[in-house]
């Protein structure tokens, strides 16, 4: 399946414009005393927003974005990660190519195979197994038109086949990802991505999820684990 080779897919009009004010409306302000808002000053994302509001579960765990999930992943499925990327003009940022290899657990434990930790904004990062990135899929939920204009994503097909990468330049093939509001890009969080600065003040908000099936070993817990309402 196409998904599983390029390792990302598009899937258009997952959310309707009112569904999309509802996610906006559940989303809190960007606010650099929040110790989960990243930037200080010039704020630009908020890690663990699903944790914010039961509002925001409700407007974003639509039958047609499970659906969705259901259809590429399966069943069972529960939330690990979320962060809310805006690239507002006093904010703008860019991010280089990367792979997204750590995930949020609830506290430290020595547990083979887990390495690098990190706490950041009050959020306990380590490197997992490969097996458990293998086995998550990240969605992100575009709140606006996204373009070359105001950093859309970048990515390199194919690229989260390899594990976990050292070198990434021998993977040349680029694709940008312009999307629409109200779409949906599925992604492997060991897909090669990045994004450009933007050069307009078109808002460029993105509601980024991580979910899969598999529990963590010994007394690892995940975050920010919530059923995905069904
Ligand atoms: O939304 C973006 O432009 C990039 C986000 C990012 O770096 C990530 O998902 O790891």
């Amino acid at each position: 399946m196409d998904f599983y080779k390029r390792g990302f897919e598009f899937v258009p009009s997952v959310f309707t414009k009112d569904e999309l004010d509802a996610i906006i409306a559940a989303i809190p302000e960007l606010d650099p005393a929040n110790p989960k808002v990243m930037g200080g000053d010039r704020s630009y994302a908020i890690r663990s927003v699903m944790q914010c509001s039961q509002e925001l579960h409700k407007a974003v765990w639509t039958n047609k974005l499970v659906g969705v999930i259901a259809d590429h992943f399966g069943k069972n499925v529960f939330l690990t990660k979320s962060i809310w990327f805006d690239k507002p003009p006093a904010g703008n940022w860019f991010v280089g190519y990367h792979q997204d290899i750590s995930i949020s657990v609830e506290r430290k434990a020595e547990v083979d195979g887990y390495s690098k930790w990190t706490s950041k904004h009050g959020v306990i990062g380590v490197v997992p197994p490969v097996e458990v990135l293998e086995r998550t899929l990240t969605i992100r939920i575009h709140i606006d038109d996204a373009d070359n204009m105001n950093g859309a994503l970048r990515v390199k097909p194919g690229s989260h086949r390899s594990g976990i990468l050292r070198d990434h330049t021998w993977f040349t093939e680029e694709v940008e990802c312009p999307m629409a509001a109200g779409d949906v890009m599925l992604m492997k969080p060991l897909l090669l991505h990045s994004s450009m600065r933007s050069t307009t003040n078109k808002p460029r908000r993105v509601l980024h999820l991580e979910v899969t099936d598999m529990e963590l070993p010994m007394s690892l817990k995940w975050a920010e684990r919530e059923w995905i309402l069904r």
